[in-house]
């Protein structure tokens, strides 16, 4: 199958887009209304930077949405059952938002850049408009937008060097999902420690859209001594790590207890906060899926599914694998499962993948290594 993408003002372009053309980019996914790099052409080199050496990714697709005004703070608590009290300036968490049902909408990570200012680094889908008509029936003093902000991702053991290299030691200062605002160069960039692997690493919040190309070359130059190259998250590594993908791994009624999200929730977050009620009685209800890694005796490297597989115990369903990879340090193909609560790590299931082929496997706590 060979096909082109018709351009179109729907499917935007990354600030980074000709830069990945240039460095090789062979497959993009849609997210947030954007084409998101998907692959360079050589997954085992992609997967090695990752874990061994440092790698570049285009995560622009993680879109800011700004909560701005003096009822900013108000409008943040309103759309996430974390408690936000003591959420410093300058700091990034993980929050769940719900919808009344308690079901997750979005898993972003919730920035503090001020007093009165946020931002909701976004997965797919679009916090604006939910975010944006809370605020209106909540009659709040409050300005929501998407600014022009494209975060890079610098993921790896040696993303220290590089960083330490580009922005020297007060960069290296910032902890674990801190935020900072720097220039590099002249370009305008929020620098935090974060990004979707457990590998380490920083991303770069580029905030000048003009200038993608120009913060590409400066990272992969200052890498060029420890290997840098590209690539994009790891659907091995995330799957290794245990990491959520939301709207891959959740449906129209998974709730935050179901994907291991239930540490990042406060039962005792005010009442107006959307969904709260409902959060309260699935948890005292208790949770009837889980969210466990799946070990293939499969052995023939995975594609890309865009389906679920189905899993049995005994001949009975009990549940689905949302997401598979070969996991190269496993030499295993590996998937996420979400599955009755009645299955547990170290059972035996029998799976059929999506093309129709039957397998067998083995249940995991998260990581799988
Ligand atoms: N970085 C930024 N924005 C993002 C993502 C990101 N937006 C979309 C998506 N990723 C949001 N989802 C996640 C999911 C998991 C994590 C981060 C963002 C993550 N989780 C760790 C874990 O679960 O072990 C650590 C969580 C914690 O320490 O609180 O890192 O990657 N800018």
């Amino acid at each position: 199958m060979a096909f082109t993408i018709s351009p179109s003002p729907r499917i935007r372009r990354s600030p980074f887009y000709d830069a990945t053309v240039k460095d090789g980019v062979v497959s993009f996914t849609a997210y947030n209304h954007m084409l998101m790099p998907t692959g360079y052409g050589d997954p085992e080199a992609e997967y090695d930077r990752l874990l061994n050496h440092v790698a570049m990714w285009d995560v622009s697709v993680e879109r800011q949405v700004e909560l701005v005004g003096p009822d900013a703070a108000k409008l943040a608590q309103i759309l996430t059952p974390r408690k936000l009290d003591n959420l410093p300036t300058g700091q990034g968490w993980y929050v769940a938002i719900c919808d009344h049902r308690g079901v997750i909408l979005n898993d972003p990570i919730l920035l503090k850049l001020a007093e009165d200012r946020f931002w909701l680094s976004i997965a797919d889908s679009d916090v604006l408009f939910w975010a944006r008509s809370i605020a209106g029936e909540r009659k709040l003093d409050v300005t929501i937008f998407e600014p022009d902000v494209s975060p890079l991702a610098i993921q790896g053991p040696r993303a220290d060097d590089v960083v330490g290299a580009l922005l020297g030691d007060e960069a290296l200062k910032i902890r674990h999902f801190q935020v900072r605002e720097m220039t590099l160069q002249g370009i305008p960039l929020m620098v935090a420690r974060s990004g979707w692997s457990l590998q380490g690493g920083f991303e770069f919040y580029l905030m000048d859209s003009s200038k993608g190309t120009e913060l590409w070359d400066l990272v992969k130059a200052a890498g060029q001594p420890f290997n840098i190259g590209p690539g994009n998250p790891n659907p091995s590594e995330r799957i290794e790590s245990g990491l959520l993908s939301w709207g891959g791994d959740t449906d129209d009624n998974t709730n935050p207890f179901e994907v291991r999200m239930g540490r990042y929730i406060d039962l005792d977050a005010p009442d107006d906060v959307v969904g709260i009620q409902a959060l309260r009685e699935l948890h005292a209800a208790g949770i009837k899926r889980h969210q466990l890694g799946v070990l293939f005796d499969y052995t023939d490297t995975f594609g890309a599914y865009d389906t679920s597989s189905d899993v049995f115990v005994e001949g009975k369903h009990c549940g689905v694998v949302t997401a598979h990879a070969w996991s190269p340090r496993l030499k295993k193909n590996i998937g996420i499962g979400l599955l009755d609560i009645s299955v547990n790590p170290g059972d035996k299931v029998s799976i059929t993948l999506p093309d129709g082929r039957q397998t067998s496997g083995e249940l995991s706590k998260f990581p799988l290594v």
